[in-house]
Parts: structure tokens; sequence; C-alpha cells
């Protein structure tokens, strides 16, 4: 029992909520004696990938990167936490499977959780709060996601939360009932 790591995969908008959810969960696993650790733009894109933009090209590369690093994480015992668009269906996919799949290493299969922050444009863009929706809409900010750039929504998360709903307590809660419902935690 939690000895296991996985994989939470958060997908969304921009000002969807992913970060802020992702924050409130490690600290939760965290303050419960897991160990966990949060992906994230600031961590991974100012680093790792600061080589990297965001044509499709280059997000198909940060996704795929951040699959890498966080099945690394996972395997290492860890409940790794990214918090990323992704908004590719494709590149979740990929994700998924090089969590999933039978590896030819033959290391054992890896949980995959995606989370879905379910967020209505309208409401995103109402948020902004870096009004980098305002500059996309006034064409300052080219292939923004939502505005000039696609969000392909997830088929099949497994969990969906609709931020425009609930709270930050109230996500966290979906994420952790479903965790433990799972044997997970
Ligand atoms: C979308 C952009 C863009 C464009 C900069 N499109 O709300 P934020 O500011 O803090 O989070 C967004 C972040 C998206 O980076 P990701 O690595 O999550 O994207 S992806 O998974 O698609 O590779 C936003 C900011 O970077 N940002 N330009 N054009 N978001």
């Amino acid at each position: 029992r939690g000895q296991r790591g996985f994989t939470v995969w958060f997908t969304g908008l921009s000002a969807s909520g992913k970060s802020t959810i992702a924050t409130a969960l490690e600290q939760h696993l965290l303050h419960i004696g897991l160990a966990a650790y949060r992906l994230d733009g600031d961590n991974v894109r100012f680093g790792l990938n600061k080589d990297l933009g965001f044509s499709e090209k280059d997000r198909n590369e940060n996704i795929r990167r951040i699959a890498e690093v966080a099945k690394l994480f996972a395997d290492s015992s860890t409940i790794a936490l990214t918090s990323f668009i992704s908004p590719y269906r494709a590149d979740r996919q990929i994700a998924r499977d090089l969590h999933t799949s039978a590896s030819q290493a033959g290391e054992d299969p890896l949980a995959f959780i995606e989370v879905f922050v379910d967020v209505s444009l309208a409401e995103a863009e109402k948020r902004d709060p870096k009004g980098l929706y305002k500059k996309a809409r006034a064409g300052e900010i080219k292939d923004f996601t939502g505005i000039s750039a696609p969000y392909e929504a997830p088929e099949a998360p497994e969990i969906t939360i609709r931020t425009d709903d609930l709270s930050v307590e109230e996500s966290v809660k979906q994420i952790v009932d479903y965790l433990a419902d799972k044997g997970l935690i």
C-alpha cells in the first residue's frame, strides 16, 4: 500500500485550475505521508523544456518529455502530478501508454489517472489571471489554446472536475476518493 508510484495527469485550458488543484492535492498527499511531486510549467518549461515554445510540434515534444519524467518519478515510488494543458489527445495517449503498457525493459506497468479539469472557455476567459486570453484575443499571442490553437477534450478521462461549480477542496476530495477507491492510496 502506497509503495508503488503512479501518475495523476491533469489536462485543461489555461486558467482552468489545474495547478491550483494539483498543488492542493500534493499538499494533501504529503500530509498523509505519501511522496508526491508536482511537475508544472514553472519547474519544467523554464528548465528541461526551455528550448520549446507553443507550436504543435513543440507541445508534442513538451508532453513527451514530461510523460517520460513523470514515469521516472512514478517508477521511483513517488506520486507524480503533472499540470500542463496537454491539448492533444494523441499526446496524452502516448503518455498513458508509456505508463500502462508492458515495456521492452520488462518494467511493471504504472497506473495513469487522467484528470480533465473541465471549465468553459467563457469562464477561463473571465478569470484570465495573467491577462493572456486578452492578449490572445488582441492577436498579441499566437497559437493560444482555446483561441487560436485547439484543445481536444478527453473522451474517457478517469476523472472530470467541473471547476465552474466546484471549490478546490471539493475537487481534491473527488480525486482523493477516486484514488482511495482504486486502492492507489
Ligand atoms: C497556451 C500559453 C501560451 C499559448 C504561454 N497557449 O495559464 P498559464 O500560462 O500559466 O499556463 C499556460 C502555459 C501552458 O504551458 P503548457 O506547457 O501547459 O502547454 S502545453 O501542454 O500545451 O504544451 C499559459 C502559458 O503557458 N502560455 N503561451 N500560446 N498557453
